[in-house]
């Protein structure tokens, strides 16, 4: 059996400069490079959304980036618009060794739905088809760094560990974007979910 370092969306738009920028984003780039030697495959995750995507406050009349509203699917907090299909923000940071990657998983690209984690959309239900690739590749310990460490990262590594893979994630290579407590309860919910910050 084998490990996997996924790498959640290293794009620009969550790097300095970047629409949805997470404080010292760009800072993590060298260390994860420097770790890919280190696993058998090499996973890249870009969150792609389509412009009219519902995660987005600006498609939502009289709301405001960071507002938490009811979707049919659960809460969702509403975003400055971000990783749109094909711009530039969406495109992985420069440095990023993107040649690496075994392969690259979108996710979020459903108008109507948002998918923070790796292997499923916002309703906890809808596969994004990555479990599979794992276990057909005999995948079992995985490895995640990233941005942004309280969403993305956290979703993707509960579902893993839900899932039965060996699940880490490499703290020093993830920043957050910390609104309101949103750090410290992601990393009481990764442990409560048998996840190991190391
Ligand atoms: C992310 C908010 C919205 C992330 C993606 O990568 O953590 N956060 N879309
Ligand atoms: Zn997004």
């Amino acid at each position: 059996m084998s490990n996997a370092l996924i790498v959640i969306d290293m794009q620009n738009d969550f790097c300095p400069g970047g629409n949805l920028a997470v404080a010292h984003g760009d800072q993590i780039v060298a260390p994860i490079n420097a770790m890919m030697d280190n696993f058998d495959a090499v996973i890249l995750t870009q969150d792609w959304h389509p412009a009219t995507h519902a995660s987005f406050a600006d498609n939502h009349d009289g709301a405001a980036p960071f507002d938490l509203v009811q979707m049919p699917y659960g809460p969702q907090v509403l975003w400055p618009r971000h990783c749109v299909i094909g711009t530039p923000g969406a495109a992985f940071h420069r440095d990023l060794a993107v040649h690496r990657a075994d392969i690259v998983l979108r996710k979020g690209f459903r108008a109507d739905i948002d998918s923070y984690s790796a292997f499923f959309e916002n309703d906890h239900v809808t596969p994004t088809g990555l479990a599979g690739y794992l276990r057909e590749r005999g995948i079992d310990r995985l490895s995640f760094v990233g941005l942004a460490h309280d969403f993305c990262v956290a979703w993707s590594a509960i579902d893993a560990a839900k899932l039965g893979f060996d699940t880490q994630v490499i703290e020093s290579a993830c920043r957050a974007i910390d609104m309101d407590g949103s750090l410290s309860a992601a990393r009481d919910a990764m442990r409560d979910a048998g996840v190991a910050l190391v």
